[in-house]
C-alpha cells in the first residue's frame, strides 16, 4: 500500500557496540550468506543489496563512557548514518529491511522510517523492552535503551542531539516481553505503553495478541507499521544464538505468525531483524538461528505455508 512495487533494500549492519558481546556484528553476514537475498527474490521481491554497510568513517578510536553509557559516540553516529540510509530507501520506494547487529540500531531504522512516514506505528517484538533511559540503565548497554531515545524520555545526552523524539507512547506496542527491569516497568506504566508479555501470549494465544496489538496502535488498519524484531523474542530452543537469551519465549510458529500477520496487513513500511549472534553457542545452534532469522524475514515479506 505504501510502496509502489515489490522493491526492498537489505541494509546489512555489522554492528555490536550497543552491547558487550562480540559476534553480533557477524549476524547480517551469516543471514545473507545463508541465501536471504535469493529467498526474497523467489518471493517476487526486487532486492537491492550492495554489500553490508561499513560505517567506516564513524569508527572512533577513543569513545569513553558518558555516565554509564558504553560506546555512546560510535552508537550515536552509526545510528545517525543508518537513519539516513533507511530514510533514503523509504523515500525511493524501497522497503528497508535492516539486518543487525544489536538492537541499538533501531534508533537509526525507526527514526529513518518515521522521517518518511511520521504517522507510522511500531511493533516491537522482543524478550526485553529496550526502554531503559540514561537514568535507569544498570548495564549501560545502549541496546537496552533505543526506545527511550526514540521517545525522548530520560536525561539528554548531547551526543544524541540529532535524534529528535519521534515516537509517541501510543504509537508503540510490545509483544513477547519476559525480562523487563523494574525501572522499565515503571516507564511502561507511567507512559501507558501497551505491552503483551508472554503471560498474555499464553492467556489469549498469539493471534488474539496480534489483533489486540494492532487494535491499539492501528485501530483502523490504515497506518504504516514498522516491525522491529529481536530474535531473542523467540524461545532459546528456537533461536539459541543471541546475546541475551531468556527462557519461556515465543515458539517457532508464534514468531512466524506475528510476521505473517503483519505482512497480511499490507501496511509494513520497515522491518528489523536484530541480535543474531553467530558467536554464541555451537555450530548447529548458529545454523539453526540463522535459518530461523531468514525464515522470519521471509514470513514478514509474504511467504505463506500454502
Ligand atoms: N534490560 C537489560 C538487559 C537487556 C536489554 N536488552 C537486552 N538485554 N538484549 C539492559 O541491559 O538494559
Ligand atoms: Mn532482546
Ligand atoms: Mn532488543
Amino acid at each position: 500500500k505504501f510502496y509502489k512495487s515489490k522493491q526492498l533494500a537489505i541494509v546489512g549492519c555489522p554492528f555490536s557496540a550497543g552491547q558487550p558481546k562480540g559476534g553480533v556484528d557477524k549476524g547480517p553476514i551469516h543471514l545473507v550468506s545463508a541465501g536471504l537475498v535469493n529467498q526474497l527474490e523467489a518471493l517476487g521481491w526486487n532486492v537491492h543489496f550492495d554489500g553490508h554497510h561499513q560505517f567506516e568513517d564513524i569508527s572512533i578510536e577513543s569513545d569513553p563512557p558518558i555516565g554509564l553509557l558504553k560506546n555512546p559516540r560510535v552508537v550515536s553516529r552509526t545510528c545517525e548514518a543508518l537513519s539516513g540510509v533507511v530514510s533514503e530507501h523509504a523515500q525511493n520506494g524501497r522497503l528497508p529491511v535492516t539486518l543487525g547487529g544489536d538492537h541499538s540500531l533501531a534508533m537509526g531504522t525507526i527514526s529513518g522510517t518515521l522521517k518518511h512516514f511520521p504517522e507510522a506505528c511500531v511493533i516491537w517484538v522482543d524478550a526485553h523492552a529496550d526502554i531503559n533511559t540514561t537514568d535507569t540503565t544498570d548495564t549501560g548497554n545502549i541496546h537496552g535503551m533505543p526506545v527511550s531515545f526514540l521517545m525522548g524520555i530520560g536525561s539528554k545526552v548531547p551526543e544524541f542531539d540529532w535524534l529528535k523524539p519521534v515516537l509517541a507512547a501510543n504509537k508503540l506496542v510490545y509483544i513477547g516481553l519476559r525480562d523487563v527491569d523494574d525501572g522499565e516497568k515503571k516507564i511502561l506504566r507511567e507512559n501507558k505503553i501497551k505491552a503483551f508479555s508472554m503471560h498474555e501470549v499464553d492467556k489469549y494465544g498469539i493471534s488474539k495478541v496480534v489483533e489486540l496489538a494492532l487494535d491499539h496502535v492501528n485501530p483502523n488498519r490504515d497506518l504504516p507499521i514498522h516491525l522491529s524484531l529481536d530474535v531473542d523474542a523467540l524461545d532459546p530452543s528456537v533461536t539459541p544464538s543471541t546475546g541475551t537469551p531468556v527462557r519461556g519465549g515465543l515458539t517457532f510458529r508464534e514468531g512466524h505468525y506475528v510476521c505473517e500477520a503483519i505482512y497480511e496487513t499490507g501496511l509494513m513500511i520497515g522491518l528489523d531483524i536484530m541480535e543474531v549472534n553467530p558467536s554464541v553457542s555451537d555450530t548447529a545452534s548458529v545454523t539453526q538461528t540463522v535459518a530461523v532469522g531468514c525464515s522470519l524475514t521471509r514470513a514478514a515479506l509474504g511467504e505463506t505455508l500454502l
